[in-house]
């Protein structure tokens, strides 16, 4: 596609909008934004982008500036169907996201992972092994990092990993992966999506420009989805029974020489429970693709530290020990956190609802969570949910929370942040309520050291 000279709004100015906005200035396009906040952080990118001569709304979507475009560009967070659609485009008028946009400028094969759990994890995985294996690889995406923000520094000696959303593949178009993993899908984003159905069909849109030369890496029980029948690409399966690598309890096994023999174990790499087993039989599997050896692919997990905020052990502070796993923002995170643990927990839960189906726990509650203390604004609905089988208290915010849960644990106890919910409600990111989390332990029961208690 051809951008000098093209009229081009970029809608949304977060990391993504600031991100494709300055890449499409460097293409001479002609670049608007439009933006509905007005915080000092907008106004931070709208000055530096002012510098690039780019012309920036604030604070709302006109009319006025948002229609005459040859071309709309949409942020990840914004639904195609936004109210404000109508403003931003017309039927003739093509729309992509930001995703579509680095994609266009990117001159590196890609491997592409997605999945409603584990893509972060997953995607710093591959970065390591590959960086291990000297394939130069960039890890972006939804994890922080968007790729019109990296391809200017990118050629074809490199390997992209990226880290991707179901918002994001909704506005794909050309989107190929040469690699694409599905890592798993369960309840998450209806908000946007509406349901099962729709939330899969924007996940399996990965896999939809691949061709016969490039690959599909699905975890074993996606085996039976409908879709996988309709995909050109050659199908691989990881995890489950009959897959070349697979996940049992707290190792990964695989077939080699014709015999079953142990890939990696948990103690070997530090990664606790099945879900990170499964990632690693994902990575090993993908790496395989890329012809690199099982040796670097051990060597590069050995000891792999997880990105924080997933399952991070915090350590012990007046006699309590902590988990803080607020990236846990649904319920399938926070089912395999509890499968994870092997005493039972005091468990913080609640944010922003995502309407997904919390009663899916009630067995496991029981035998794994002491009590439960719940805040935000699905306190109501995951009490109502799980008090009749298991103790719950209700906390104004984090520090009540973990005051609270402190004096319920009591010495040696354990208390652990999985809120199957996302931090919206009372917290500017996952990673901001897991920040909060830590420090009001810190205030009430004094510095945290490393544990040395196994959970
Ligand atoms: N905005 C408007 N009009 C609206 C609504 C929002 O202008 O009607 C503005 C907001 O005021 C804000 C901007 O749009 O300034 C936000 O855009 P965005 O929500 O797309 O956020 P970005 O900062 O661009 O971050 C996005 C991803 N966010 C979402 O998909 C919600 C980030 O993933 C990702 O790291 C980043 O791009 C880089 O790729 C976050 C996320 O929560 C971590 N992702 C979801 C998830 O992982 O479950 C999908």
């Amino acid at each position: 596609m051809e951008f000098e000279g093209k009229k081009v709004l970029v809608v949304g100015l977060g990391l993504s909008g600031f991100s494709a906005a300055a890449l499409l200035a460097r293409e001479g396009a002609r670049v608007k934004v439009t933006e509905s906040g007005d915080s000092d952080a907008v106004a931070a990118k709208r000055d530096i982008l002012a510098g690039k001569g780019i012309e920036v709304e604030t604070g709302g979507h006109t009319k006025g500036f948002c229609r005459g475009n040859d071309l709309i560009v949409m942020s990840p967070g914004i639904p195609a169907n936004h109210p404000a659609g109508a403003f931003f485009a017309t039927k003739d008028v093509p729309v992509i996201g930001e995703l579509e946009l680095g994609y266009l400028f990117c001159q590196a094969p890609i491997i592409a992972v997605t999945g409603t759990n584990g893509k972060t994890t997953t995607v710093s995985m591959l970065g390591k092994i590959f960086d291990r294996a000297g394939r130069y690889p960039v890890v972006c995406g939804n994890m922080g990092k968007p790729l019109s923000g990296e391809v200017d520094g990118i050629d074809r000696s490199n390997v992209v990993i990226a880290e991707v959303s179901s918002f994001q593949l909704e506005t794909t178009k050309t989107f190929r992966p040469r690699v694409a993993v599905l890592l798993n899908v369960s309840d998450d984003h209806y908000g946007r999506h509406g349901n099962m159905e729709n939330y899969k069909r924007h996940k399996f849109k990965i896999f939809s420009n691949q061709c016969s030369s490039d690959r599909a890496v699905l975890r074993s029980d996606l085996a039976s989805e409908r879709s996988i029948a309709g995909l050109k690409s050659k199908v691989v399966f990881f995890g489950g029974p009959g897959a070349r690598y697979r996940a049992e309890d707290d190792r990964v096994m695989y077939v080699s020489g014709g015999k079953e023999q142990v890939f990696l174990t948990s103690e070997h790499s530090g990664l606790e429970g099945r879900h990170n087993m499964e990632n690693a039989a994902c990575c090993a599997q993908v790496a395989e693709i890329w012809g690199i050896s099982a040796d670097i692919v051990r060597s590069a997990l050995e000891n792999f530290s997880l990105p924080l905020h997933r399952f991070q052990r915090l350590g012990c502070a007046g006699g309590v020990f902590f988990i803080d796993d607020s990236k846990a923002t649904n319920v399938d995170a926070a089912k395999r956190a509890l499968e994870a643990v092997d005493v039972p927990v005091v468990l913080i839960a609640g944010g922003e609802d995502k309407l997904g189906d919390y009663s899916v726990l009630i067995d496991l509650a029981e035998k794994k969570i002491k009590a439960m203390v719940v805040l935000g604004e699905a306190r109501r609905k995951i009490m109502d949910v799980f008090s009749d089988r298991v103790e719950v208290h209700e906390a104004l915010d984090m520090s009540d929370a973990v005051k609270r849960s402190v004096s319920i644990a009591g010495e040696g106890g354990t208390v652990m942040l999985s809120p199957m919910c996302s931090s919206f409600d009372m917290f500017d990111s996952y990673s901001h309520r897991g920040e909060v989390f830590r420090r009001e332990i810190e205030k009430l029961c004094g510095p945290l050291y490393r544990g040395i208690k196994k959970i």
